[in-house]
């Protein structure tokens, strides 16, 4: 049973209730797990509060470092088991948490740690009404206890992207994982107590969001900080409860993000990035593209290439060496990635590849497969060119001038990514300059510097996170000034 850790200690939860985390390669169970309860909840921000008071807050800053440093070395030596109970979560080919999650699970915490251990300190010198000098300096201290609340679709990335800048910057957490991906959070607690992390500065609590553990701690009192990574819907749930409390939060939400291809473009760049932005993970990448807008010359070339390249994915169990594909999540998001496959068709659309289920054999029938899927002849104002579906497809719509493609790319009440496809390096900077998204990215995508600000605009999130600006929302910012009332000059 996967059981939540609080105190430095695994517990079940005290109402007994537990819930399936199942496979979604095969719709089998892995394991149980044990919902935390309100009273469970209050116990973990307890002891987030009590390790804040104690050996935690009086740790040097070179301390702490060192600490995340060992917790990111850990995690490289227990990367099989990290990859293992992350593939068994959420389905997704061994090489892609192998060479993602996991690795990011173990880079948040060091760059975290280089980042908070290098950062320097704001001063500024000025003069009294009485002519004697003053000193200004800003001070940086922990928000408190911090709530993460965590989505399936990259759960020990997405979960420790915001662990390891919390604890680099002194604060302890109280993460909620998904329901769906409880297991990496769990075996984290595992690194925490190894390595020497005091006991309470990381708690988890599993559970729902409504009328569970994810409620009952965005809405916790004794929590000082929220950040949440998840749907928009949700992300608005959450502000509408944390406003009572006057909860900073920090919010990464859904997208509907667009790659914009020029005539000029470098077609095996293009594919290839296309291929990752569209297919990666399923889909289920928050930073994915769902709209393609492709300038007329080169329209045909790309649908064709596109659909050439979906057709090179391969369905199968995340151990299968041969397969890099995997399924969706489960069987309820499958029913709506499919809502929109039927939809694009009402809507006029031709599916170009794909838009069913794929045939699977034995076991894996009962998985939750998804076909990837490449639409032509939808408009830009369509449902389905204009709604989040997370899945592995995307819409593909010609223009022909650059201004038609950057009025559609912005028209959108999301502004989280965009990728942009030319050799013209005065169009690619005017263009990505243009783009009302937090990151845009020129004949690439998800290149990641974690040293750079991430986040998202309008509908897409409130807040940046990523190098220093992690800092801004995990610490409280206070500045001293001291007058030098002997008359240093
Ligand atoms: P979700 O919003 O359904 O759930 C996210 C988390 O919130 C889960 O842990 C869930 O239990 C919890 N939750 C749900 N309702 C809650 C409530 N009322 N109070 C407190 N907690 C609650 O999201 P998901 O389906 O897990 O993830 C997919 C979504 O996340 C997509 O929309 C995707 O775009 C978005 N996402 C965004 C980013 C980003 O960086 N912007 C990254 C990854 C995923
Ligand atoms: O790379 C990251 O830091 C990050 N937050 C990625 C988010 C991906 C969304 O699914």
């Amino acid at each position: 049973m996967i059981l939540n850790f609080i105190d430095g200690q695994y517990r079940e939860g005290s109402a007994g209730r537990r819930f399936d985390d199942v496979n979604p390669v095969d719709g089998s169970l892995i394991s149980r797990v044990s919902e935390a309860s309100k009273g469970d909840v209050d116990d973990a921000v307890r002891a987030a509060r009590d390790a804040l008071a104690g050996p935690w807050g009086s740790m040097t800053l070179a301390q702490r470092c060192d600490l995340l440093y060992a917790v990111a070395a850990e995690i490289d030596r227990r990367a099989e088991d990290f990859i293992a109970a992350e593939v068994a979560d959420t389905g997704k080919p061994w090489s892609l948490a192998s060479h993602l999650d996991i690795p990011r699970g173990a880079a948040n915490f060091r760059v975290f740690a280089d980042v908070v251990r290098n950062v320097p300190t704001e001063t500024f010198t000025s003069h009294a009404p009485d002519g004697k000098p003053a000193l200004n300096y800003a001070l940086r201290r922990p928000k408190g206890v911090v709530a993460v609340v965590c989505p399936w679709n990259l759960p020990l990335l997405l979960m420790t992207w915001k662990v390891g800048p919390a604890l680099a910057c002194g604060n302890t957490v109280v993460v909620k994982p998904s329901e769906e991906t409880p297991a990496t959070a769990a075996l984290l607690g595992e690194v925490m107590n190894k390595v020497g992390v005091p006991k309470g500065v990381y708690n988890v609590v599993h559970g729902f969001g409504p009328d569970s553990a994810g409620e009952f701690l965005t809405t916790h009192p004794g929590i000082d900080a929220i950040t949440f990574t998840g749907e928009t819907r949700t992300g608005a749930a959450i502000i509408r409860a944390s406003a009572e409390g006057i909860k900073p939060v920090s919010m990464e939400l859904g997208g509907k993000n667009p790659a914009i291809v020029f005539e000029d473009a470098d077609l095996d760049v293009t594919i290839a990035g296309l291929t990752r932005s569209v297919f990666e993970n399923t889909g289920q990448v928050c930073l994915g593209t769902e709209r393609v807008y492709v300038q007329r010359p080169v329209y045909d070339a790309v649908v064709q290439k596109l659909a050439e390249a979906a057709g090179q994915l391969k369905p199968g169990r995340p151990q299968d060496k041969a397969a890099n594909f995997g399924p969706l999540i489960s069987a309820e998001h499958q029913g709506k990635v499919l809502s929109y496959y039927k939809l694009a068709m009402e809507e006029g659309g031709t599916a170009v590849c794909g838009g069913g289920i794929p045939e699977m054999p034995g076991d894996l029938k009962s998985g939750a497969w998804i076909e990837p899927t490449v639409w032509t002849g939808l408009a830009h104002g369509s449902r389905v060119a204009s709604e989040e579906i997370f899945g592995p497809c995307c819409v593909v719509i010609p223009f022909d001038t650059e201004a038609e493609a950057l009025r559609m790319a912005n028209d959108t009440p999301y502004g989280l990514a965009a990728s942009v496809y030319t050799r013209d390096i005065d169009r690619a900077h005017r263009f990505a300059a243009a783009l009302k998204v937090g990151i845009a990215w020129v004949n690439t995508w998800f290149l990641r510097d974690l040293r750079t600000p991430f986040g998202g605009s309008g509908s897409s999130g409130i807040g940046r996170e990523g190098g220093v600006h992690s800092l801004e929302f995990y610490t409280e910012l206070s500045n001293v000034c001291i007058k030098f009332n002997g008359g240093v000059q």
